[in-house]
């Protein structure tokens, strides 16, 4: 019997990979989606005739259980959330219900549901914040810097509460920043390696960014999802970090994103302080040994690689004149 697997959030970046992921394992793949999701549906087009929909809301507990029930999952992988930090202070309460609060309307449904189901919750990096101590493990006390590093904070808490309190399969992936072509627009690194492409096309003269010297620890997407899926595949649930041991600031991403297409950075990028955050995560850096000793993940693309390949494929997407129809918001 193929295993049977539930993706919130499988419209998104991470989404998209795990259901790849997932299906290359033999699984039978489900994935819910807001009815009215559509921005994203590049990401997972390639894949319509091998997944199930199902709408549902994170902020709706009736729709969960009818997806629960619909899809009898064996592992659910809860990705789905307001993601983008910047957006967490414009809509403070809004983060809360979908990333905090909803990571409890889904171990609820999972509960009520069916209790043996393993449960994955997506936590972050960011709720590590204005950092307590270098590199980051899981050991490492949370020090939230925004609306949606405190909403991460209580969606990690409720899902061991959930472990503990009921013995549920629940683990928290700590994950670090990762990226793809298939990240939103308005993250720094797909901002930056779509900027190069338009300002080599000719169709840009420059690249607007906020704070340069902010530094993170970023990995390839499709390495992180096999660490979502390892996590599951244990005898016992528990928390890992994953990243990858290496920060670099926005300002090396840029250098090398200007240098794969020959262009000297200094001449195009624009610092413009209306994309400072009211208070910034300076840097970011995991420890991932846990990661490395328990479930034996290592991550396979370099730093160097990743912005290679995201402006090259960003360069490619605009060459064909089909733009992938990823969200576009204020970045
Ligand atoms: P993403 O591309 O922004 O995808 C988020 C997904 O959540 C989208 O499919 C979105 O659907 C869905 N969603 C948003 N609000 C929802 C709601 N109320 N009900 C149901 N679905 C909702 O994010 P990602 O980069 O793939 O990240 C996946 C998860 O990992 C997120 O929880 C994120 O916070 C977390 N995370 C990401 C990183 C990273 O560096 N990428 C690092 C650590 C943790 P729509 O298309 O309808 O908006
Ligand atoms: O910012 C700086 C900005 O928006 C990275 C999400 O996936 O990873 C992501 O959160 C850094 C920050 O990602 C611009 O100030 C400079 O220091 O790409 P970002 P993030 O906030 O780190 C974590 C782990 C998640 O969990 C989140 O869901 O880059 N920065 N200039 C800029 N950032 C943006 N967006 N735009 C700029 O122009």
């Amino acid at each position: 019997m193929p295993k049977t697997a539930l993706i919130t959030g499988i419209s998104g970046q991470d989404g998209s990979y795990l259901a790849e992921f997932l299906l290359s394992k033999g699984y039978e793949v489900h994935g819910m989606k807001r009815r009215t999701s559509t921005k994203y549906s590049a990401c997972i087009e390639h894949l319509k005739d091998q997944i199930t929909l199902h709408d549902g809301d994170l902020l709706d507990s009736s729709s969960l259980i009818r997806v629960f029930e619909q899809t009898r999952p064996d592992e659910v992988y809860n990705l789905a959330a307001q993601s983008f930090v910047p957006l967490s202070w414009e809509q403070p309460i809004f983060t809360t219900e979908a990333t905090g609060v909803g990571v409890a309307r889904m171990l609820d449904a999972a509960l009520h549901v069916d209790r043996n189901i393993r449960f994955y919750q997506a936590s972050s990096s960011e709720m590590f914040g204005k950092v307590r101590e270098t590199p980051q493990r899981e050991t490492t006390p949370f020090h939230p810097r925004s609306p949606y590093g405190a909403a991460k904070a209580y969606g990690h808490h409720i899902t061991v509460n959930y472990r503990e309190s009921y013995d549920m399969f629940a683990c928290s992936g700590i994950l670090f920043n990762h990226e793809s072509p298939r990240r939103g627009l308005e993250f720094v690194t797909r901002k930056i390696s779509n900027g190069v492409a338009r300002i080599h096309a000719g169709l840009d003269t420059e690249l607007c960014l906020g704070n340069l010297d902010a530094k993170r620890d970023w990995g390839h997407a499709r390495d992180y999802v096999r660490a979502m899926w390892m996590m599951l595949q244990q005898d016992k649930p528990d928390d890992y970090v994953v990243g990858t041991g290496e920060m670099h600031s926005v300002r090396e991403f840029v250098e090398i994103a200007f240098d794969q297409v020959g262009l000297d950075w200094q001449k195009y990028v624009v610092v413009d302080p209306k994309f400072y955050r009211p208070a910034e995560v300076d840097q970011l850096l995991s420890d991932p040994t846990k990661a490395r000793e328990k479930l034996g993940w290592e991550p396979r693309v370099t730093f160097e690689e990743l912005v290679r390949e995201m402006v090259d494929k960003d360069r490619a997407i605009l060459s064909s004149k089909k733009p992938v129809g990823l969200k576009l918001k204020t970045a």
